[in-house]
């Protein structure tokens, strides 16, 4: 019988032996945390999820602050072969409901001050066990956990089984959960590991939140892969990551924290001394950003693309030319092409859709056969929505994206989401929501809307309307009003042209 977790057994060898070393450094106590200690809470974690009668496969959702806990739940999920599924901190009830509903999770983990708010969606997905965990790692989560009975062992899984399931942006509809396998996760840890020459000697400030692929995936998974170690800063604060940058070796982000840390007056080449890589991803950076980085630290930024359903499908690479604007090459083991609508593979050099195929690939969405269906080929090629071209040498630009979504400092935005939630308001006939140029993000959103004739509600109304249905960061920085929004003879509205402001 197989007697190992694929995942668990992966993230785990490379500390295997060395159980004292220092996982991770909490920058703001300095308390550190060895590696054995981790996987040791992980473990009693695992015992305890098992205690509550959570078995192979179901799902463990988990919206908590960023903590120590958080990392010990997903090692301990896996380790009780259930299936980890982290939600952004930001979601309101409203969405949160969504995700429990979707998802019917046996266990719902939670910050303890939100628990009352969730009561209700709670009880309407029919959640049976709920339990806490604060940001200082309190919690009836962990009260089960320090009294749980000793270990029994991983529950076996294979390449092929679910490790967690991430809820990524749909383009029509509601989010969709992108279903990812032992196999996809330690695939792709281990490429990048290599590629990236990770090993125990790194320290990796980690500044990203772990309830996405960037924070969690590469970051974590890599780091444990590798055997090294992290700074564990609760958010991004620019001071405090140049405070660290002379006892680390790397740094994983995105844009938004190479723009922001660009003005900090302190980032000088002596202050990255010690720092030998710098990643970036998750949303475009700019060729002038890379540059600007370049001539200040001397060192070049390595931007990587990937995508929840896919980890990452492309580098620049560690030895060799990093390209400032391309995403690189095709990870060792990842096939891209460029096709036309309909699946042509064009040749070099020519723009097309972006479609990808490996082991980093997911299993499909989470009770939706039929979207799955739609965006891959039948032989296997993920269609990501994405638009690029690759050049002479192999490396690839996304140029824009087929697919309808806003990135905002690195958050997905629908902007179906945006304008359903807008529509329903009473007084509102339709509203159009698009991203617009941000210095700080990247890209922010923007929405026309068109009022009932004779109508008088206001933005400052509709923002006061949509502020408890949906995350802080999908709310609108910029509305107005217009008499009709613009469409095509095919009936469909022209973003462009409300972008362009000529509407
Ligand atoms: C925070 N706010 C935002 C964003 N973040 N608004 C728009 N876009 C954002 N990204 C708003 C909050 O709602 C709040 O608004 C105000 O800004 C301050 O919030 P705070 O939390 O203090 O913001 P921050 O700490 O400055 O956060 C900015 C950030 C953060 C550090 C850039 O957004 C971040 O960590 N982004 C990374 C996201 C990420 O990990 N993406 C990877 C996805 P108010 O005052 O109104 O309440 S994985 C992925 O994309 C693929 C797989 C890949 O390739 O990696
Ligand atoms: P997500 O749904 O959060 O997984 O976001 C994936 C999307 O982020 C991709 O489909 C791309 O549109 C975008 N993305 C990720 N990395 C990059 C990058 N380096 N450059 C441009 N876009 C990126």
């Amino acid at each position: 019988m197989y007697d190992g977790n694929h995942l668990a057994r992966t993230l785990r060898a490379a500390s295997s032996g060395r159980e004292s070393a220092t996982f991770s450094t909490d920058p703001a106590t300095g308390q550190t945390t060895s590696s054995g200690a981790l996987w040791e809470r992980a473990e009693r974690v695992a015992s305890a999820l098992v205690s509550l009668g959570v078995e192979p496969g179901d799902r463990v959702a988990v919206q908590a602050e960023k903590s120590l806990g958080v990392l010990e739940l997903y090692l301990g999920t896996i380790l009780a072969g259930a299936i980890h599924l982290p939600l952004n901190t930001a979601y309101t009830a409203a969405e949160i409901g969504y995700f429990l509903s979707d998802a019917s999770p046996r266990l719902f983990v939670c910050d303890p001050s939100r628990q009352n708010e969730f009561a209700d969606v709670i009880s309407g997905a029919e959640i049976k066990s709920v339990l806490t965990l604060d940001a200082d790692g309190n919690g009836s989560l962990t009260e089960k956990v320090e009294s749980a009975a000793p270990f029994q062992g991983p529950a076996p899984r294979g390449a092929d089984d679910l490790a967690a399931i991430l809820y990524t942006s749909g383009t029509t509809g509601r989010s969709k959960g992108a279903m990812l396998t032992h196999g996809n996760l330690a695939s792709n840890a281990e490429t990048l590991r290599d590629l990236w020459q990770f090993t125990k000697e790194d320290v990796l400030i980690h500044a990203l939140p772990l309830f996405h692929t960037h924070g969690l995936f590469v970051a974590i998974n890599i780091t444990l892969v590798a055997g090294g170690a992290i700074l564990l800063h609760r958010a991004f604060d620019p001071d405090a990551i140049l405070a660290d940058f002379n006892r680390a070796t790397s740094l994983m982000g995105v844009p938004t924290f190479y723009t922001r840390l660009l003005a900090h007056p302190d980032l000088t080449q002596d202050s990255i001394a010690s720092m030998r890589l710098f990643v970036s991803g998750s949303a475009p950076m700019l060729a002038d950003t890379h540059r600007e980085w370049q001539a200040r630290t001397g060192q070049t930024v390595l931007e990587r693309y990937g995508m929840t359903e896919t980890c990452m499908n492309t580098s620049n690479p560690y030895e060799g030319v990093r390209k400032p604007g391309t995403v690189g090459l095709p990870l060792k083991g990842v096939e891209l092409r460029i096709t036309t609508a309909k699946g042509k593979v064009l040749p070099r050099g020519e723009i097309g859709g972006i479609e990808v195929r490996g082991p980093n690939l997911f299993k499909g969405y989470w009770n939706m056969p039929k979207k799955t269906a739609e965006e891959m080929r039948p032989d296997g090629w993920f269609i990501t929505g994405d638009l690029g071209h690759i050049d002479d040498d192999g490396y690839v630009t996304i140029v824009g994206r087929s697919k309808d979504l806003i990135i905002s400092g690195g958050y997905n935005i629908y902007p179906k989401e945006i304008e359903a939630t807008i529509d329903q308001i009473e007084g509102i006939v339709e509203s159009a929501a698009f991203g617009v140029p941000h210095a700080d993000f990247g890209e922010s959103v923007a929405v026309a809307i068109v009022r009932e004739a004779g109508g008088t509600i206001s933005a400052d109304d509709i923002m006061a309307k949509i502020s408890g249905e949906l995350a802080r960061f999908k709310l609108p920085r910029k509305i107005f009003f217009v008499d009709a929004l613009p469409r095509n003879t095919m009936g469909k509205v022209q973003k462009n042209l409300l972008r362009s402001g000529k509407i």
